[in-house]
């Protein structure tokens, strides 16, 4: 097995699992904070996507190579890695430009490709709703349109000829774009009809409930699994990135206030979401825009939840969401170990400069989800929420001068 200075080979023990297509990850750790040195989200896609995963390579670089993104001899490296394991394709952890990944490709002789594919790969498995599969054609069209150089370069040549669009002189290339172009155009135009019907229910809901709350958070934190608990639903919670790909809308009672108000599980974000999915979303994270309160659901025992909050809310300052008032929910408390648990279950956190009420709760258990209802009936009746400031030692400290509540 090659191994090269700044390079970790393991070996998955899963490799060895089902006939599913083997996959070598690759991840090139070019100093940012967030860079995944185990790669297990992108071997958590790779799974969800239905690959599974031969080896993990991670090598270090001080930028990236603008032709093959990392050096000829790590290429090689991981291309003699693939032979070994008999692997199908070779996934990074970045974003590849097009021309990288053409590079790439050739060099190795197998097919390449990057986190973003791989989400679009798994939203398209995922959509079930109407919308959510035209949302996924749009993105999957967009991102094809600028790799269609990659794609179809073999076909590069004069396709003129009676019959075909363009006459003689257009280029396959062409053509080709100005398909994808139409295609683009026709899936805007039933994604604006869904959209009207969709505001055309809404406004419906919003003259019958005033108050709506919507669940946003990073993939898998236990939105669903939160929604169920609160509503008695069924909707679907599992151990998998992206399994919730449409919004759902139930009323919930609060017996609290005696009133009910209308809880929407959404889907959940992911570091590097590709920029043309987060639009193709538009409509289905409206809910999360229009709501008058969001939970923002965390995974608490996931090492790596500060920077999946931050993602969460680059995305909702992407979709303008982010003047909504929010409460963090810290779940999986159960998750957590005795000697990390918190001082207190409610709390607040500062995030960007503002102070936001915090509840440590569990989904599964239902421990504390009563406070998270009260905490909830206080916003709605407006007599604002009364929870301790407590130091706690789990999260990140709260830095001096920030104590202020943000209610
Ligand atoms: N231990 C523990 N696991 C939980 C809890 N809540 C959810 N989970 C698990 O976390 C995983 C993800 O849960 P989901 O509810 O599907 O998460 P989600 O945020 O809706 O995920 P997406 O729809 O994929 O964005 C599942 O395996 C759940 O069983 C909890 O309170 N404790
Ligand atoms: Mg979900």
């Amino acid at each position: 097995m090659p191994a090269g200075a700044f390079c970790i080979l393991t070996t998955d023990k899963q490799a060895r699992a089902v006939d599913l297509p083997k996959v070598i990850l690759v991840g090139v750790d070019l100093g940012v904070a967030h860079f995944d040195h185990a790669l297990d989200e992108l071997a958590q896609l790779a799974l969800t996507a239905g690959y599974q995963v031969a080896d993990r390579v991670v090598c270090k670089r001080r930028a990236p190579d603008p032709a093959l993104f990392l050096g000829s001899g790590k290429a090689d490296e991981i291309k003699a890695l693939a032979l070994a394991h008999g692997a199908r394709e070779i996934l990074f952890d970045q974003a590849l430009s097009p021309a990288q990944q053409r590079n790439l490709e050739r060099h190795m002789g197998l097919p390449v490709n990057d986190r973003v594919l791989l989400i679009l790969e798994i939203f398209a498995q995922r959509a079930r709703s109407h919308e959510g599969k035209l949302q996924v054609e749009l993105a999957r069209l967009q991102y094809l349109s600028t790799r269609l150089v990659r794609r179809w370069s073999h076909l590069e040549r004069q396709s003129g000829g009676i019959g075909m669009r363009g006459g003689p002189g257009e280029t396959q290339i062409e053509l080709d774009r100005r398909m994808i172009g139409d295609a683009i155009k026709r899936t805007r135009e039933k994604l604006d009809k869904v959209k009207r019907q969709r505001a055309t229910q809404r406004r419906q809901r919003e003259r019958r409930s005033a108050f709506t709350v919507s669940l946003v958070g990073y993939t898998n934190a236990g939105k669903s699994s939160l929604f169920n608990a609160l509503v008695k639903a069924g909707a679907y919670a599992a151990d998998q990135l992206f399994a919730t790909l449409d919004t759902t809308t139930r009323q919930m009672y609060l017996g609290e206030v005696g009133r009910s108000v209308s809880l929407s599980d959404t889907v959940g974000f992911i570091r590097d979401l590709p920029h043309g999915l987060v639009a193709a979303f538009a409509a289905t994270l409206q809910e999360a825009r229009d709501a008058d309160l969001l939970l923002h659901v965390v995974d608490a025992s996931n090492p790596g939840y500060l920077e999946q909050i931050q993602e969460v809310q680059r995305v909702l300052r992407e979709i303008g969401a982010d003047e909504i008032p929010q409460i963090l929910v810290f779940n999986k408390l159960d998750a957590i170990g005795q000697e990390r648990r918190p001082l207190a279950l409610l709390d607040d956190m500062e995030i960007d400069g503002v102070n936001l009420p915090r509840v440590f709760l569990s989904a599964h258990t239902g421990e504390a989800l009563p406070q998270l209802r009260q905490l909830l009936a206080d916003r709605i009746t407006d007599t604002g929420g009364v929870y301790a400031h407590s130091v706690s030692d789990f999260s990140a400290p709260i830095p001096a001068g920030h104590e202020d509540s943000a209610q």
